[in-house]
């Protein structure tokens, strides 16, 4: 069965704890809203509302963990997180071999909230502590020479059974365009919720892009690369064809599996609309300007 399929899953748990939410759809004749991808009910105020923290702990793509949605949750607790290192290195003047405290020091996390979206259709909303990523980046002092930035996770099959087998090309890589890593938007997260990020949300810093599709956002990173030319991704490198470099959040490309047009929040029924780069076109638009997205998806 190949990674990733499209979300079509309603637990018992969320019908039962959105009974008013199924009530006044029956209300208002919409039964039928249940069914037809295209036919968003839930949209306004209730937009960035954070999903509950049991949601966005228990529902999890983590496959160094396993490939069901809850095998990270209970697999993930054999990450060793402290010590952690990560190296920096590549087309920057100051490279290093850091701790997670020479990390984040002098820079403290702050919380934003962001809507999240995965490419299978699900998303949520969650409250991150974290640092910009450019922030961060700055203090390595990258050279002209850095038009990339690569990211890897942890390889360690003895910690991540999941790396004993072959779903995915071992570790976990990610990448973005420099301008993309510096935008102000682009975090790396230590935590959420107000507490130090849970491991099978990607402990003990993982990267969070709020317009890209949530496979962007490398878990467990422990190697940052300033790179030449465009880096070699995971989800590329698996089906090239299903996941390109970019991988905008974008309503109008369709997975060639299934439509991207609407999503489902984890904890609620009803399917809403996608919006364009995720509801931050306004901030992250002018980056792709001249770019055919189609092309580049
Ligand atoms: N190392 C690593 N990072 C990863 C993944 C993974 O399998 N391994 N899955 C990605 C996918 S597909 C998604 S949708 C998000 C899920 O993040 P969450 O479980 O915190 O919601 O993590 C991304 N980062
Ligand atoms: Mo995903």
């Amino acid at each position: 069965m190949p990674l990733h399929a499209p979300d079509n899953q309603i637990t018992p748990k969320e019908i039962y704890l959105n009974r008013r939410q199924l009530v006044q759809a029956m209300g208002i004749g919409t039964m039928a809203a249940l069914l037809p991808a295209g036919s968003a009910l839930a949209t306004g105020d209730d937009d960035n509302k954070p999903t509950p923290k049991e949601n966005i702990t228990t529902y999890n793509n983590f496959y160094e963990f396993g490939t069901d949605k809850g095998d990270p949750a209970e697999q993930a607790q054999s990450l060793v997180t402290s010590p952690w290192y990560i190296t920096v290195d590549g087309a920057c003047d100051k490279p290093g071999k850091l701790t997670l405290d020479d990390f984040l020091s002098p820079h403290k996390p702050e919380e934003r909230v962001y809507r999240m979206r995965c490419v299978e259709g699900w998303s949520m909303v969650v409250p991150w502590l974290g640092i910009p990523l450019g922030d961060i980046l700055k203090r390595f002092s990258p050279t002209s020479q850095a038009k990339f930035v690569a990211f890897e996770t942890l390889f360690a099959p003895d910690q991540m059974p999941g790396q004993k087998g072959n779903v995915l090309q071992w570790p976990y890589r990610e990448g973005l365009r420099i301008d993309e890593a510096m935008h102000p938007l682009t975090l790396l997260a230590t935590g959420l919720y107000g507490d130090k990020l849970p491991n099978q949300n990607g402990a003990p810093i993982r990267l969070v892009v709020p317009w890209k599709y949530g496979f962007k956002g490398i878990k467990s990173i422990v190697k940052i690369t300033f790179a030449e030319t465009q880096p070699p991704t995971s989800w590329n490198l698996y089906a090239p064809q299903e996941y390109g470099f970019y991988s905008n959040v974008n309503p109008k490309v369709d997975h060639p599996r299934w439509s991207q047009a609407t999503e489902r929040r984890l904890g609620e029924i009803f399917r809403r609309d996608t919006l364009m780069f995720n509801g931050y076109e306004d901030q992250v638009a002018s980056l792709y300007s001249g770019m055919d997205l189609v092309k580049d998806f």
